[in-house]
């Protein structure tokens, strides 16, 4: 049953419960894997699923374009001073929708139409808005795109500095969606030095393990840094952008008026709570515990013959080409998932099959360690993965299925905050 519960819902709309019930037993029932995502606390649910929706804010704290601020305002400047003390930055802007209109307003704030932009390319790691062809950063502005090295699938910084300094992007983003290693942001710095060019930091993944110490952090080196605050940093669904005193007028100005209307008052109390909950002590052993899990993660599955991209991992997350494996990374996610095991179907580096249909699987441990997982369980999630792709290969749904009620048992006594099963 839900905590708290939702009985209004319950009565008013059970179609709608029913799914919301459904889905809630599915996340507590499954090993999420996904690695941008994660379980918010019950402080940070009760918080999105306020009165504060009911209300429009236009404009920053002490400064709205409608009356009734009393109680916004101080949220909204509690959201931002926590996450400048947190991450230790001039400024911060909490009212981003999401990650995606956040890097919108960095290409609003400082690059016109037709100016060149930098980024990591999507099938490298990279993220749709730093500069995809699919993707309205691809569409309006010339975007320059870098990758990884061939022999080692890191960042490949000769490649970046290379690039900047021919084609002098107005903003270079360093961060992505598919990195499993530490990104070196003094170097990001040295060449958008070089190359006059304003660097953007979307920690997005990492935000977490930055907060808790267990990743470098872009603080004074990017002039900007973008973030969801919904993965590794375990808020609600929503964004924040910090900048050095220098790039934050033209931030606050792109996000409002420039891009988006009232911010969604409800998460920003969501995102003011779980900053709280971030700067607490016990999130630098979440942070650490999340990475020593992926470490512990990574060489099982190494161990078992699995091919990982950089031969493994700094932080949160994990991608395996599965060529070796002789499946793609679709038919290997769909059969993961029946058997329990929820991940990503990814394109690894120089990928030779489809986006659609890709060579290779995404994972990563926030959301299993916050329900309380260590490294002593990831031998055994490696079997169960290795089990269940073998599984695939041979249509084997039995297997698949066994491994799906084993991980609900192993799963029952770590809870999900938000749900737990009718006594
Ligand atoms: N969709 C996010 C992810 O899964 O990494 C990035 O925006």
């Amino acid at each position: 049953m839900h905590q708290p519960p939702i009985p209004h819902i319950d009565s008013a709309d059970p179609q709608i419960a029913g799914l919301i019930h459904d889905e809630a037993r599915r996340q507590a029932q499954k090993m999420r894997l996904i690695p941008s995502e994660n379980y918010v606390s019950l402080a940070v649910l009760e918080a999105c699923g306020t009165v504060l929706t009911n209300k429009y804010s236009e404009g920053y704290a002490g400064r709205r374009y409608y009356e009734g601020q009393q109680f916004v305002d101080p949220i909204e400047s509690i959201a931002v001073q926590r996450a400048k003390a947190l991450f230790g930055a001039d400024h911060a802007n909490v009212q981003p929708y999401s990650g995606s209109p956040a890097n919108m307003a960095v290409y609003l704030a400082f690059a016109q139409p037709g100016d060149t932009i930098m980024g990591m390319a999507l099938p490298m790691g990279g993220h749709l808005t730093h500069g995809a062809g699919v993707s309205v950063s691809g569409k309006w502005f010339n975007a320059v795109q870098y990758g990884v090295r061939h022999d080692t699938g890191r960042i490949d910084l000769d490649e970046v500095r290379d690039l900047a300094l021919r084609e002098r992007p107005k903003v270079i983003f360093a961060g992505g969606t598919a990195i499993p290693r530490t990104i070196d942001f003094p170097a990001f710095a040295a060449i958008a030095a070089e190359a006059d060019a304003v660097l953007v930091a979307d920690m997005a993944h990492i935000a977490g393990l930055i907060a808790g110490g267990a990743h470098p952090s872009p603080v004074g080196h990017a002039h900007v840094i973008t973030s969801t605050t919904h993965k590794t940093l375990r808020g609600p669904r929503g964004a924040m952008i910090l900048t050095d005193a220098e790039h934050a007028k033209a931030i606050d100005r792109a996000v409002f008026p420039g891009l988006q209307g009232g911010p969604h008052n409800h998460t920003t109390a969501g995102i003011a709570v779980a900053l709280k909950e971030a700067a607490h002590p016990s999130f630098r052993t979440y942070a650490a515990q999340v990475v020593a899990n992926a470490a512990a993660l990574a060489s099982a599955l190494t161990e078992r013959g699995f091919d990982l991209v950089s031969g493994g991992t700094d932080n949160h997350l994990l991608l395996v080409d599965l060529t070796s494996k002789g499946i793609g990374g679709k038919p290997a996610a769909n059969a993961l998932d029946r058997a329990g095991i929820e991940l990503n179907f990814n394109t690894v580096p120089f990928d030779q099959r489809r986006p659609l249909d890709p060579s290779g699987i995404r994972l990563g441990t926030p959301a299993i360690t916050t329900r309380g997982l260590t490294e002593q369980h990831m031998p055994q999630l490696a079997a169960w993965i290795d089990d269940a792709i073998t599984a695939a290969a041979k249509d084997d749904d039995t297997t698949l299925d066994n491994i799906a009620g084993e991980i609900r048992d192993l799963l029952t006594p770590y809870p999900i905050p938000g749900w737990s099963p009718q006594p």
